[in-house]
């Protein structure tokens, strides 16, 4: 059976409503992608697709019983949206962790220090990875000394985790840089859903690596957004830290999709980490759910007036800061809040099933 090479879905010329459809004269093309990989390709339109959960859980079986080596990828704005718990024990002392996108974090950002921090979370969550890499798949960064390690595994490697940390782009980078010429590549997208199957690749030296699709989950507000409301909210360049100084009373909306209210405390910085594109407004905690009732879905987007079904109602959260350290308020599939350390009391608002954890800044 012949697959697409960019997605992994097994190639068809019967109907043009489901995935994998490749015109009857195209069928017999080599290294022919299906149409909605080329439409990605050449034009980056977007096609949302969903991956059915027992393909995923037959993938998990696969490795398990392959004993593969399991590339966790994950993406450093999102640890709270893009961490798969249950890893560990399936790949149990072959799970490597893998954290993408670092070229997002503010420019002045200390890798080691991030290492670190990764390194105390994994410890504090009890999960073993044998080794953990910070890289860019698009700059390139880390790439290399991956590959190094990577040529050496014997077994099969799998690429694994949520959708849209950029396994296939991953996978893209470390081919380049191992010499593939770029007519060889996967399909990658900002819309969670691109990889619809594995996709095995011969790296030529005798490994054999799996892409696989990734793990969409309504507990991450990526996942509940339309492409257009996706552009505003999946960070495209580094974050620019934003801060605002709030006291008791006030409120940030961030778009119309998360709200901070600071209930106590006295008036302190709040920075918040999310796509540049994202508008932040500040209201008061008392007019702040008129606010959202008066201008969501029209002027205050994401979301869109489309979305706006997928992301309410919203569920709201009391959380205590402590004097002392710095802690973060993540929000899955979104982005974080940054405290600087002083006491407070704080509600955060966001659609309602979404995880929202606290936990130490991150930077
Ligand atoms: N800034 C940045 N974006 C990335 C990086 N890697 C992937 N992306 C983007 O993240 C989105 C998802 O990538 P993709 O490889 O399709 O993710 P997958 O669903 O995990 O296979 C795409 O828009 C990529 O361009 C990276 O290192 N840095
Ligand atoms: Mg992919
Ligand atoms: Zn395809
Ligand atoms: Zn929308």
């Amino acid at each position: 059976m012949k697959v697409c090479r960019g997605c992994g879905e097994p190639l068809q010329s019967e109907d043009p409503g489901r995935a994998g459809y490749v015109p009857p004269h195209r069928l017999e093309e080599p290294g022919v992608v299906c149409r909605r990989c080329y439409r990605i390709m050449h034009y980056q339109e977007v096609a949302p697709a969903s991956v059915p959960a027992e393909r995923l859980r037959g993938i998990m079986g696969l490795l398990a019983a392959e004993r593969a080596t399991v590339v966790h990828v994950v993406d450093v704005t999102d640890w709270t949206g893009s961490r798969i718990p249950d890893l560990s024990t399936v790949a149990e002392g072959r799970l490597w962790l893998v954290i993408n996108k670092i070229d997002l974090l503010p420019r002045e950002t200390r890798y080691d220090r991030v290492l670190r921090w990764v390194e105390m979370q994994l410890n504090k969550e009890g999960i073993r990875a044998e080794r953990v890499d910070l890289v860019s798949a698009h700059k390139g960064i880390g790439i290399s000394e991956l590959l190094d390690d990577l040529s050496r595994v014997e077994n099969h490697v799998y690429f694994i985790g949520a959708a849209n940390v950029g396994k296939s782009s991953l996978v893209n980078a470390l081919l380049q840089a191992a010499g593939r010429p770029a007519d060889g590549l996967l399909t990658t997208s900002r819309v969670p859903g691109t990889t619809l199957n594995t996709v095995t690749i011969e790296t030529g030296n005798g490994n054999v690596w799996v892409d696989t699709p990734g793990i969409t989950a309504a507990y991450r507000v990526v996942d509940r957004l339309c492409p257009g409301c996706l552009r505003a909210v999946v960070p495209d360049g580094p974050l620019h830290p934003r801060i605002y100084q709030l006291e008791s009373g006030q409120s940030l909306w961030l778009g119309g999709l998360v709200r901070l209210d600071v209930l106590e405390g006295v008036r302190q910085p709040f920075v918040c980490y999310v796509s540049n594109r994202l508008r932040i407004h500040r209201t008061q905690v008392r007019r702040a759910k008129a606010f959202f009732e008066r201008h969501a879905g029209r002027d205050l987007v994401p979301p869109c007036e489309a979305c706006l079904p997928a992301v309410t109602p919203p569920a709201t959260k009391e959380w205590s800061l402590s004097p002392g350290a710095a802690a973060d308020l993540a929000v899955a599939g979104f982005g974080w809040i940054s405290a600087r350390g002083r006491a407070a009391r704080v509600a955060i608002s966001a659609p309602e099933g979404v995880d929202v954890e606290l936990r130490p800044a991150l930077i």
